[in-house]
């Protein structure tokens, strides 16, 4: 049989952790016949809950889950694991801006930086989710200098697949009928689902559907869904964040011509080299092809004027943050 891999998840008695964890253990990242080990990192005040969810996980008696142990300390957490998924941070509270959001996880992610660093497998990868999570990779990435830049990635999949549902739902199609729409940028209201690229049923969705709502309740709907779900539940998305970590890493490990994955690219907040003109080193959403275990950003996509306003501004916000942080980049 397969070794099982190692996979950390942070934050795992949180609500994401808790839609993750049972997606990971059924195999629904890795694949049916890929056994895995969970190393699962919380804080101390989260540890008693997480031994709950650890019950449960043993009570479903995965045939994949070959072992799972808990931490509240980093290092024991990260050591020799093979994936991570850095979901835990603080949430923002009402009497919060972005940047004190940024100011307050910040911390949280210089020290599991350097834990991945010191403890992790070599083929290590790292999705963040934890917000803000563009800021919180280029964070962890700076403070682990062993690890190469583009092993570290933030997760704007959750709004790629917020925009496919738009659009399939726009034009009586299924979401997995999207194709190429990349979401350029921060995983926030700024962040630009790029709809001139996309395509349903393999034609252009601007052949399709007028530019004012594409422009207009499109991009709105999208940018505010988070929202929206946190007025009508009571509680921010957890299920469908799930949905898209499980969706980033599974996409990263087979390739993108995942069975899972209809489109010929997707989205990945990952290491600026300069393309597009988006400054060197933040971690920004690009559209991405995937081979197994790689990315390769999409070159070549051209932008009209109000693309490039977007992704102009998009680019300004993550320019801001680095510099909220730029004493955390060592
Ligand atoms: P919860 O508050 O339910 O869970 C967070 C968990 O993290 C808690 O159990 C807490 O004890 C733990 N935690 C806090 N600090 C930690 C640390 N230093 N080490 C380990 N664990 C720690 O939040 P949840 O709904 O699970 O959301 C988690 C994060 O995902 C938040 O930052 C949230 O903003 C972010 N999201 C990111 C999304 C994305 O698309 N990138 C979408 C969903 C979500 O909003």
């Amino acid at each position: 049989m397969t070794a099982p891999i190692r996979i950390s998840v942070t934050g795992a008695a949180g609500n994401i952790g808790y839609a993750l964890l049972f997606r990971l253990a059924a195999g629904d990242c890795y694949g049916k016949d890929q056994p895995i080990i969970l190393q699962l990192l919380e804080i101390p005040p989260g540890m008693k809950a997480l031994e709950g969810v650890v019950m449960e996980l043993l009570d479903s008696a995965f045939p994949l889950l070959h072992g799972v142990e808990i931490s509240d300390d980093p290092n024991k957490a990260f050591s020799g694991i093979n994936q991570a998924f850095l979901v835990g941070s603080r949430p923002r509270t009402k009497d919060m801006n972005r940047a004190d959001l940024i100011s307050a996880n910040g911390p949280i992610f210089t020290g599991q930086g350097r834990a991945l660093n010191d403890n992790a497998a070599d083929d290590l990868r790292v999705l963040v989710v934890g917000n803000p999570c563009n800021t919180n990779a280029l964070i962890a990435a700076h403070s682990a200098p062993g690890i190469p830049k583009n092993r570290f990635h933030a997760m704007t999949r959750l709004d790629e697949n917020r925009a496919k549902a738009q659009l399939a739902k726009k034009l009586g199609s299924l979401p997995g009928e999207v194709s190429n729409l990349g979401i350029w940028g921060n995983h926030s209201d700024t962040m630009y689902p790029d709809f001139a690229h996309a395509k349903v049923r393999g034609q252009a969705v601007t052949e399709q559907v007028g530019r004012d709502w594409l422009e207009g309740d499109f991009l709105k709907t999208v940018a505010t869904r988070g929202k929206a779900i946190i007025e009508a539940r009571g509680q921010s998305s957890a299920a469908s964040a799930a949905a898209a970590a499980i969706d980033h890493m599974s996409t990263l490990w087979h390739g993108s011509a995942s069975p899972s994955d209809a489109a010929t690219f997707t989205s990945m907040g990952v290491w600026s080299d300069g393309q597009y003109g988006v400054p060197k080193g933040l971690i920004f959403s690009f559209p991405v092809t995937s081979g197994k275990g790689d990315y390769q950003i999409v070159e070549g996509l051209e932008h009209d004027d109000f693309a490039r306003a977007k992704i102009a501004a998009t680019t300004q916000e993550l320019v801001n943050e680095r510099e909220t942080v730029k004493d955390l980049l060592a």
